[in-house]
């Protein structure tokens, strides 16, 4: 039986990725990389603030120091902090709200587990950081999805074993990182249909039976 869900954050309950794609974007201009895209934003996808700058500079053919690289990640921070200021509850992606209310309603635990330093900031400015148990991000962790980690942490904050955890993902690493947990997946967003997850949705506002995929074992 599942007794916590853990939530992605990033394509789960919010969509920064046009944030992030325009902070890229900007420091991609001002280090002469001038092709960034938003497919090559598609790959940012739940992956780490480093492995994104690897995605950016790898469109390149410049290599630089591991300190000019710390530099050009915490620029980029820089940027999508500045615009994360204006980010407010119109930000939630539709449905996320009412599924977290909802499953608090029917007693089961409430986690994060995100790839993103600045996660619990975001969860505050979108107001969901109070319907939250436990918060698992970047700041705890030190390996990437498709690694469990993030997960591991969440379910441990959560005081619950791994199998009475469901994770709610829109990526493929995500889900793969869900079941390397050992916990069950359901994936959501544009690609729902093509992650590997074992439950799918096309999004939180969708209707989705909540009695099978939390009472299955
Ligand atoms: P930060 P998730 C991920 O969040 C984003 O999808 C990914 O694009 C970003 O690089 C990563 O967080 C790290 O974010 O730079 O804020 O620490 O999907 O795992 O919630
Ligand atoms: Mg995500």
């Amino acid at each position: 039986m599942i007794k916590g869900v853990i939530f992605d954050l990033d394509g789960v309950l919010v969509s920064t990725d046009e944030l992030h794609y325009k902070a890229w974007k900007r420091l991609a201009k001002e280090i002469g990389i001038s092709d960034f895209k938003r497919e090559d934003n598609e790959k940012q996808r739940g992956v780490s603030r480093m492995e994104s700058l690897q995605i950016v500079l790898d469109k390149g053919n410049k290599s630089y120091t591991e300190e000019e690289k710390e530099e050009f990640a915490e620029r980029k921070n820089n940027y999508y902090k500045e615009m994360l200021k204006e980010l407010d509850g119109s930000a939630v992606l539709p449905g996320a709200l009412e599924t977290v209310k909802l499953l608090k309603e029917k007693g089961i635990m409430t986690a994060v587990g995100s790839a993103s330093k600045n996660a619990p900031d975001i969860l505050e400015k979108i107001g969901l950081l109070t319907y939250m148990d436990k918060i698992s991000s970047g700041l705890d962790t030190t390996r990437s999805k498709p690694d469990p980690e993030v997960f591991l942490v969440a379910a441990d904050k959560l005081g619950l074993p791994p199998q009475d955890c469901l994770v709610i993902e829109d990526s493929a690493a995500g889900v793969q990182a869900a079941k390397a947990a050992g916990m069950k997946a359901l994936g959501v967003g544009p690609y729902y249909f093509s992650l590997g997850a074992d439950y799918e949705a096309e999004n939180l506002a969708v209707s989705i039976n909540w009695e099978s995929i939390l009472n299955e074992v």
